[in-house]
């Protein structure tokens, strides 16, 4: 796919750029061997912090049990969102009015080189009264950077991809956060949750939160397949010809050969990575 027409490369660089992180210049996955939150603790160093300071948890409240280990021992109630155990969960004050709240998570990466970090979300998976639960998942989610937690705070980006907490699909979540520059500090703060598509709800409650290092891909394998997977994901059907809108038919064949001879390659075990990167 190296000597594609002029108009055809722009458009395979457009749909490429999409896919890859703002910068365009590489694509990223999440180094998930490396978690950059690893200290949730009443008594150490902790990374989480909230400003919500509503328990949701009672004794008198079946759900106690799933949350127990962390309110009697003591434990920050954010560290439920790093034990890999979708029965423990952080939940935020159901009467607060999510739009203009200001209740936050407060994450401290204890480093100064982050700018970009993949956010991992996972929804709940609770039993209560009989009945499995998922809770109420983040789908608009303000994400802020700052150096210090007392000082200015810089909006990153709403996250807004999210799925409702009972769509079975598109769980764990996973993006690519980029910031404008590396901050120690990175603050979430929802806006709008949703237990079902569609529904919105005053609160939002995780099992899961975690930050992981977005390290560069450098196998021209999973490259080649992100190319011609953001190229499939367009959906789009492009007509050759001479009316407006058309590409012309030699730019049109040239793109489809050269798509279909990169497909074939990325599925053939045997293509070397100098093959591989030369289709990219
Ligand atoms: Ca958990």
């Amino acid at each position: 796919m190296m000597k594609l027409l002029p108009k055809v490369k722009f458009i395979l660089i457009a749909a490429f750029a999409a896919y890859l992180s703002p910068s365009g210049a590489q694509i990223y996955e999440p180094d998930e061997e490396n978690p950059l939150i690893t200290q949730v603790s009443a008594t150490g160093e902790t990374q989480l912090t909230s400003n919500c300071t509503w328990t949701t948890i009672t004794s008198d409240n079946d759900n106690y049990e799933f949350n127990k280990k962390y309110i009697e021992d003591g434990y920050n109630l954010l560290g439920a969102l790093i034990d890999n155990d979708q029965t423990t969960y952080w939940h935020s004050n159901p009467s607060a009015d999510l739009h203009s709240t200001t209740e936050w998570i407060m994450i401290d990466m204890k480093r100064t080189d982050i700018s970009r970090f993949y956010l991992f979300i996972d929804r709940r998976a609770d039993v209560y009264k009989g009945e499995l639960r998922h809770g109420s998942a983040p789908t608009k989610l303000l994400i802020e950077g700052a150096d210090d937690p007392d000082g200015e705070w810089t909006t990153v980006t709403t996250v807004t991809s999210v799925h409702a907490a009972y769509d079975d699909t598109g769980w764990p979540f996973e993006e690519l956060i980029t910031a404008p520059k590396a901050f120690r500090y990175y603050r979430l703060t929802c806006r709008d949750a949703q237990m079902n598509t569609g529904a919105s709800i005053s609160f939002w409650s995780i099992s899961e939160l975690q930050c992981y290092p977005a390290k560069e891909v450098t196998d021209q394998r999973v490259l080649l397949t992100a190319l011609t997977d953001s190229l499939a994901n367009l959906d789009r059907t492009y007509v050759g010809g001479t009316e407006v809108g058309c590409v012309s038919q030699e730019a049109l064949d040239y793109y489809s050969t050269a798509l279909d001879e990169a497909t074939t390659l990325e599925v053939n075990a045997s293509a070397t990575q100098e093959q591989l990167g030369a289709a990219v």
